[in-house]
């Protein structure tokens, strides 16, 4: 059982989930949901804390990348969102011209960046091409850059929109420069969630279609859960579930990534913001249902600094990259920086005590010259 007093487990009513774990049972649903029950935040994240450092030790995984949204304009209308706009020309709209985006790469020409992070809204009139272009020419520009594009929603609105099966989608993209889809998108897989905060864009089971296809294709992806709003206990371990079952099945999923609710600017603004212990708490539960996805990260734009830095207790051994020109949760409300360098990030890892490890985003470690931890 290690150093935590088991007398402690068994008070906090965990006793048997640490056997389990021990004995390399797979927790269920019914254990997912005491342990979010759990009021010792301490006890769970402790055990959370073990899964993590059996599989990483101290190593904690950030990578040098930069964040793109090419448009806002949506014909979703997600409650969460404060980033979209429902069409060209409302106030705050915006599309760049293949050349501006191109031109966010190029500025950065003295970066060594390793990854293009790409989310865009679900824009109703530019053409296939525009985002095979915006491939091909960030490859041009920067060929060694790895491009983590669109997410499972923006592949299945492309398919709908251009008369293409999904996987035709993600063959052309990938024929463009396409290397990995980011987790976006996911919400909440459980139906009467979805019903309410995201009727109108594509549902769970083709979510995760389109990541069993694109694993198949051999790419990579990651798996989200936006979580702090009208969701149960339940209906967070029955996400985690759902992502667990496709990784049995695929093994494509590298991270999966809890998104913290932020209530600014958007059709939920009513209700708060989910607290730091939810934080740590949802960070940690993931940690120990998913005990077939290597990492878990917490997205320090969305978490706060500080507690993402706190987390890397609480079952986290990744905390995403410098970002640089994030839109989704400024607009909607977040109060961290925008950017951070690598020294900021590393720097932050050490000072929780953890051994900071720049990877790419295939989790290959990078050894930038440049940098000194
Ligand atoms: O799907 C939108 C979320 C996601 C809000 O794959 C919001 O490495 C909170 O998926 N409050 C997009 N969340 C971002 C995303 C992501 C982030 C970091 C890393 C990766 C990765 C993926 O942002 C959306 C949605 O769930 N979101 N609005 C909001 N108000």
């Amino acid at each position: 059982m290690g150093d935590f007093p088991l007398s402690r487990l068994t008070h906090a009513g965990l006793g048997d989930l640490a056997e389990k774990l021990d004995a390399g049972v797979r927790l269920d649903l019914a254990d997912g949901v005491r342990l979010f029950g759990s009021r010792d935040v301490l006890a769970v994240g402790w055990l959370a804390n073990r899964e993590r450092e059996r599989r990483h030790g101290r190593r904690t995984y950030f990578n040098y990348n930069i964040r793109l949204e090419a448009t806002n304009v949506c014909v979703a209308s997600c409650l969460f969102c404060s980033f979209a706009r429902l069409k060209p020309g409302d106030p705050g709209a915006y599309t760049m011209s293949l050349e501006e985006a191109w031109d966010k790469l190029r500025r950065r020409s003295h970066q060594p960046l390793t990854e293009v992070h790409v989310v865009n809204g679900l824009h109703p009139d530019l053409p296939f091409e525009y985002y095979t272009e915006l491939l091909r020419g960030f490859k041009r520009i920067r060929p060694e850059v790895h491009l983590k594009c669109f997410t499972a929603v923006e592949i299945a609105f492309f398919a709908d929109l251009y008369g293409m099966s999904d996987e035709q989608v993600l063959r052309e993209l990938m024929a463009a420069g396409l290397d990995s889809l980011p987790g976006g998108g996911a919400e909440i897989f459980a139906e009467r969630v979805r019903r309410k905060i995201a009727h109108d864009k594509c549902g769970t089971e083709r979510y995760l279609d389109i990541h069993r296809v694109a694993h198949r294709l051999g790419l990579r992806s990651n798996v989200t859960m936006l979580y702090g709003h009208i969701e149960t206990a339940e209906e967070r371990v029955d996400h985690m579930l759902r992502a667990r079952r496709l990784q049995d099945e695929t093994g494509g999923f590298q991270a999966f990534i809890p998104l913290a609710f932020h209530p600014d600017n958007n059709q939920m603004r009513q209700l708060p913001a989910p607290s730091a212990t939810d934080t740590l708490q949802v960070h940690a539960v993931a940690r120990l249902m998913l005990d077939n996805i290597a990492h878990v990260k917490a997205f320090w734009i969305a978490t706060g600094v500080e507690v993402a830095q706190t987390a890397l207790w609480f079952g986290v051994d990744d905390l995403d990259g410098t970002v640089q020109e994030e839109k989704i949760y400024h607009m909607a409300g977040a109060r961290t920086p925008e950017a951070m360098t690598t020294r900021e990030i590393a720097r932050l890892i050490r000072a929780a005590g953890r051994e900071p490890v720049e990877r790419d985003t295939l989790y290959n470690e990078v050894r930038s010259a440049q940098v000194v931890w």
